[in-house]
Parts: structure tokens; sequence; C-alpha cells
């Protein structure tokens, strides 16, 4: 489908790269990516804050050079008072984050069944910021663990901002969000001893999960391999709850958003993740960080699941039930337009700590359900901004103002920074009769008029009393591998969690998702017998089938685009054979990165020198998606007698990497897989056909042929 891209907005505006922010009659002047007022700070003289000009920035004032300090220094004062500020109360779930701009560019005209504005015209272009996240660890924790992923979208609509805060996960732990506190609290570190960080891995959180059975669907999400995905370039996003898009003429569809990857799904293994943790904590939000740098944008398509209150009533779940999902084959995904993250951020406080998300942030044409969660997330949201941004006025930083017009009377409260001058403070007025500031006559939000009514009470629908069948459908369509890495973080996670009575309990559970499963994790935690499958209101039931695409591999893109090749050098490899083997990757959508023994990089045959961009210590192979291993003849023994270099073999072996070799990397080989086969996923390269191949081979991602092998 050809899009042109759109500059201008209907009022005549350039979009996509907003210039000025508008506060009633104040215009503030954006850098060009929409950061805090720069003006003139870069090239500037240094100042206080105040702006008075400094001579010495590096003695604070004192008696004699080696007397006391003088009160009177301002300058140290205001410097070191503003330092010990610098910190603002991390988010309370979903601290460590990172975002990117971009923009949302929409296919076709979607006016029959919204009228929000960014769904009316084919090519319409709206910015984006979108910030990605764990949720479990605090900000310095990794990036890669075992966890929900956020995906927090804001839109910049012409008709205000729409926030779809999402995650990468279709389903969540609870239904109320009564229990929200308690659930974060489980997973969070426990309040004695404050640890664990970032990990479900103890005691408390598999307590809490394996007293609340609600949970059971989205903890097989957590153990599956969607809970360590290898880049948010690969990741699918879900708005999780059940919404409402309601047209001009106030008719509503229900609707389930989601995001699709372009470059597909791809997960890491479990082994792979722990390691990279320690190579590379910022794993996750480097690869996006680098892959925005080399241009090579990450897109996502937005999927609609469109459904009408009949078919709700039909589906076997209810629909506002956010621990269950709607499978594609139900109600299939209808791709409506594109979403492009280009730009990075230009200072990471400024945008991606200071954003504030909002479930409660909707445009006319979008509409909640009554999804309990939502409702109750649409409380929270406003509320944590406040605790967090220290006050009412956080909608004026720019990351968070809206990029359409906007005209309202609230005013004044702690760091209102941009005031509308005159008289005008409330409505209706007088004085600004024909001039706007008025209700709009038209396209203006109604909530959408549901019939309702009932008692006030404290209670649960009995539709939502079915804790166990999604979470066996959802096992049921993993392949064999995925139900074996589902068992094994069980496994790993139970085995970390002290208290008999709590593993015992997660298995009875099991029982109701699946025997084998549970037969398998009970083994792997050596119970001495296996427990009584936990009491379930509802029947089991075997009719409801697989679903491929809750698989990853099931799906699995077929394309090495976007992925990393590792390459371990030594001195006087052949330099056109590198040089061939990094075109062949680039053909493919691959970079490609030089490891050598150190950073100053290598010498060729011919005498040149090649630069490397890692060392053997600082990139291990669990930081690639394939390896190559490229020795000279005179540098075989050597390289085979280093432990690194037979650690980045022996892992990229065991973490089923396609892995190519040139003749004399094979002492290395043979020591690093110590007997292990050279298999299909190995590949003797010497030539620029044979790494063509290669990087065909690298097209299935990895070579899980050799998994059940390895008796890992
Ligand atoms: Fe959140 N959640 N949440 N959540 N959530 C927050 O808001 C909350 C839930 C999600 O990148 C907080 O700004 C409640 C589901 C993301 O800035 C807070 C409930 C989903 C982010 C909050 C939920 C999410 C948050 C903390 C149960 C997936 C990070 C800081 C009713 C659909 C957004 C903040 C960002 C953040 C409350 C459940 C996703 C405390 C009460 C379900 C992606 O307001």
């Amino acid at each position: 489908m050809a899009i042109t891209r759109k500059t201008k907005n209907a009022l005549g505006e350039p979009i996509g790269r907003p210039t000025s922010a508008r506060y009633g009659d104040l215009a503030v002047e954006l850098g060009a990516g929409g950061e805090t007022h720069q003006r003139a700070f870069d090239d500037h003289e240094l100042t206080t804050q105040q702006g008075t000009p400094i001579a010495d920035d590096q003695n604070s004032l004192r008696v004699g050079a080696r007397g006391p300090a003088l009160l009177e220094d301002f300058h140290f004062r205001e410097k070191l008072f503003h330092f010990d500020h610098e910190r603002i109360p991390e988010r309370v779930v979903n601290a460590r984050g990172f975002g990117a701009h971009g923009f949302f560019e929409n296919y076709e005209s979607l006016a029959d069944i919204t009228s929000a504005d960014l769904f009316q015209r084919a090519g319409e272009v709206t910015p984006a910021f979108v910030r990605f996240s764990t949720a479990m660890g605090s900000r310095g924790s990794f990036d890669l663990a075992r966890d929900v992923r956020g995906f927090a979208v804001k839109l910049y609509t012409q008709r205000g901002n729409w926030d779809l805060v999402g995650n990468n996960m279709p389903v969540f732990f609870i239904q109320d969000p009564m229990k929200f506190p308690d659930l974060v609290h489980s997973a969070k570190p426990a309040p004695d001893r404050d640890f664990p960080q970032a990990q479900s891995a103890h005691d408390n959180f598999w307590d809490f999960v394996s007293l609340m059975p609600e949970s059971m669907h989205m903890v097989l999400w957590l153990m599956s391999d969607r809970g360590i995905p290898r880049s948010v370039r690969f990741m699918e996003g879900f708005g999780v709850h059940t919404f409402r898009l309601v047209n001009e003429a106030g008719v509503s569809t229900f609707v389930k958003f989601h995001w699709k990857p372009k470059l597909g799904l791809q997960s890491v293994l479990w082994d792979e993740a722990l390691k990279i943790n320690g190579a590379d904590p910022d794993f996750h939000r480097r690869d996006l960080w680098d892959a925005i740098e080399a241009g090579d944008f990450p897109e996502w398509e937005l999927g609609l699941q469109l459904f009408g209150a009949d078919t709700a009533a039909l589906l076997p779940f209810d629909a506002l039930d956010p621990t269950k999902l709607i499978t594609e084959e139900l109600v299939p995904i209808r791709r409506v337009g594109r979403l492009v993250l280009d730009r990075n951020v230009k200072n990471a406080f400024a945008e991606t700590e200071q954003v504030a998300f909002g479930t409660q942030n909707i445009v006319p044409g979008i509409e909640f359900s009554n999804d309990p969660l939502l409702q109750g997330r649409n409380f929270s949201y406003l509320d944590t901004q406040v605790k967090r941004l220290g006050g009412p006025n956080f909608a004026q930083l720019p990351i968070n103002a809206p990029q359409c017009p906007f005209r309202h009377f609230q005013q004044d409260g702690s760091m209102a920074a941009f005031n509308p001058s005159g008289r005008v403070n409330y409505a209706p007025n007088s004085w600004l009769i024909g001039r706007g500031a008025a209700e709009a006559s038209s396209g203006g939000f109604v909530s959408y008029g549901e019939d309702l009514s009932g008692a006030k009470v404290r209670a649960r629908p009995e539709s939502f009393a079915d804790h166990y069948n999604q979470a066996r459908q959802f096992y049921a369509s993993q392949t064999p591998l995925e139900r074996q890495h589902i068992a094994a973080a069980f496994v790993y996670d139970l085995s970390k969690v002290e208290t008999r009575a709590i593993r015992s309990r997660v298995v009875s559970h099991l029982l109701n998702v699946d025997d084998r499963l549970a037969m398998n994790v009970a083994e792997g935690l050596r119970l001495d017998a296996l427990p009584e499958a936990a009491t379930r209101v509802v029947p089991l039931r075997r009719d409801l089938g697989e679903s491929p695409s809750l698989s990853i591999m099931a799906g699995r893109p077929r394309t090495f685009s976007g992925r990393r090749l590792g390459v371990l050098v030594t001195d006087g490899v052949d330099s056109s054979f590198l040089r061939q083997l990094e075109t062949e990757l680039n053909d493919v959508g691959a970079t490609v990165e030089l490891v050598a023994p150190a950073i100053g990089g290598i010498k060729s045959e011919d005498g040149g020198w090649i630069e490397a961009s890692k060392t053997l210590a600082t990139a291990p192979s669990v930081l690639f998606d394939a390896v190559a291993i490229v020795v000279a003849p005179q540098a075989s023994k050597e390289i085979a007698k280093s432990l690194l270099a037979c650690a980045f073999v022996a892992d990229a072996y065991a973490h089923c990497k396609f892995i190519a070799y040139t003749a004399d990397a094979r002492p290395l080989l043979e020591r690093a897989l110590a007997g292990s086969p050279l298999d299909g996923g190995c590949k003797q390269v010497e030539t620029g056909m044979a790494a063509a191949q290669f990087a065909a081979q690298c097209a299935q991602l990895r070579f899980w042929a050799r998994e059940p092998v390895l008796g890992l």
C-alpha cells in the first residue's frame, strides 16, 4: 500500500515535528525534537540559574586557600542544592523504561466505526512517543528480567492526546484493581530484606499468585518465551482491555488493540537472558537506540479486533475479563496503520522519565469498556503522576503537552509555567463570546450512553470464574520446544522458592493446565508426591482448540533482518573475505560486528588494519543472533587456548545459534564443543558464496534441532 506522508494538519500547521506548544496566549519555542526549552543553552558561557556569569567553577569560596567554606558562596550553594534534588520518585511499577519518538500512519478511513480524528483519513500521520519498560524492577535494574514488558504509546492526535498504555502480553494477573497493590508488593523485593530485584523467582510472588488462581493464565505467559524478548523490536504490544470505538452516529463497536512487529517475534533462551544481564544490562535499550541511530526504524502495525455486543455475548469468555484474550481465530485482526519509531530522545529525563501516560487520556471516538481493571487504572494513572512529577501541571511539560490547539481555565498550582494572560478564567463568560473558549459545537467528547443500572455491590461476575481454560489453550498452542521452555522456567523460578508448600501449591494449579506440564515441573523440583489439583469452579474444557498465533515459534519470521552477527576475528585474517561476509549479511538486512582480542582491532593478512567494535571480554556471544569464527592459520592454536573464545563458541552452540567458521577455527571449535558434533547449524565458510548461503540459513534465526540433543 503506497502511503504519502502528510506534513500539514487540517489547520495548515506542520505536524510530526512541533515547533511550539501553545498555552493560552504564550508560545514556547521547542527544539527540533520537541525537547525542553533549549534556547541558546549550548553556546552560552557558564552562568548560575539566575543567569549570572561564572568566573570560577572549579573552586568553592573559602577563607584562605586552606580555610573553611563561606556561606555566601551562592554559586556553590545553588549548584549543590540543585544536584541534591535531581531525582524524582521512580514509577512505582514499570520504573525501568526507555522511549523513542515516531509516528502513526493511518492506512484507510475508519469513519464507519470511529470518529477518532487520527483514523479519519488515509495517510494521516500522527506524532507518537513510545515508552517500553519492565514492570517489576527498579529503574537501575537490568533489561532482560523475566517480566511483562510495558508498551505505552502516546499519540498526539489533532483532537487531543490518546494514550494506549499496553503490555507485550494480552492478559493480566488480576481481575480487580483492588488487588494491584498486593500483586506489585508480592513481585517487588520483600520489605524486610529488600531483595530480590527484578524477578519473579521468589517466595512472595509465587505465594501470592498461587493464592490467586485468576493469575494462572498470565503466569503461563510470563513463564513462556514471551517473558524474555530478544528485543522490544521483536515483540507484540496489546491494549489488553476491551475498549470501544464509537462513530459519528454514536454506534459503538468493541475493540482489542494489537501492535504487530514488522520484524516478527523473537525471544532469547533463559540461560542467554541471565548472561546478557551481566554482559550488557542495557541490552534492550541499546538495541532500540542503535537501530534508530542506524536508520533501521522499528515498525509495528496496529491491528484491531472488532466485534459487536452480540459477538461478545457468544464468546467463550467475558470480553470484560482482563485475564482472557480473544484468539485471532475467533475474531480476526484488521491491520489499520503502522507505528514507526524514527527518532531517539534528546534527553532521557525530560522525555522518557517525565512522560506521563494515563489510560484516562482518550479522544472522541474511543471509549472505555467496563473492564474493572481498566476502570481502576483510569483512577491510578493521574494520581501517580502528581506524586511522581510533583504537582498538577505535568501536562505542561513538552513531552506531555498536546500538539493540537487547546484551551482551558485550569490555572496556578505548583510549577505553573504557562499562564494565559487577560482577565478571563471561568466559563461561561461574556468576554470571549465568539472567540472560542466555548464548548465544542461538534466533535467534542461525548460519553457512550450505555444503559446501566444495578445494585451497589462488591462482587465478581460469575462470567469471570474460569481461571484455567485459557491457560490450557495457551499451553496447548505452544510448540514442543516452547512447552519445554515453560516447564524449565517454572522449575527455575520455583527452585528459588524456599517454602515447599508454595512450590507444591503452584503444581496443584498446573494440574488444571496440563498434566504433563505439572508432572515435568514436579519432577524438576523433585516433589515427593503430586499434590491434588487445585479446586476449580468451572469444568476443564477440551473444545477450545489451539491458536497458533499464541506461539512465537509456530509463526516465527523467516528473516535475519534487523539481527546481528558477531564475528570473532584474529590477526592475519583475510580482509576481503570479511568484507564479503559483511556484504552478504548486510544484504539480508543484518548488521555485523567484529569481536577482536583487543578493542584497537586486528592486522589483516595483507598488513592492513581492521577496526574492531567489540572485544572478546566485552562481547560474549549472547549479545549476537548468530556468530562467525574467522581465524587465520597462524592464530589457530593460540585462539583455541583462550577460555573466553571457548565460552564464546560454547554459548553460541548451547543457545542454538548458527555458527559459521573458517577451517583454522576448528581447533577452537573442537575444544569449545568438547565432543558435541558440528551439526547442520554449523557451516564452514571460506568463500563469498558460502557466506551467502550462511546468511540465508540465518533466516531460520536459530538451529532449534540442536536443542533437544543438548540435554540442558
Ligand atoms: Fe499499570 N500502572 N496499572 N498496567 N502500567 C503504571 O503509572 C496500574 C496495568 C502499564 O511507560 C503506573 O505512570 C493499576 C495493566 C504500563 O510510563 C500506575 C493497574 C497494564 C505502565 C499503574 C495497572 C499496565 C504502567 C505507575 C491495575 C497493561 C508504564 C507509573 C488496575 C495493559 C507506563 C505510572 C510508562 C504504569 C497503575 C495494571 C501497563 C501506578 C492500578 C493491566 C505499560 O499508575
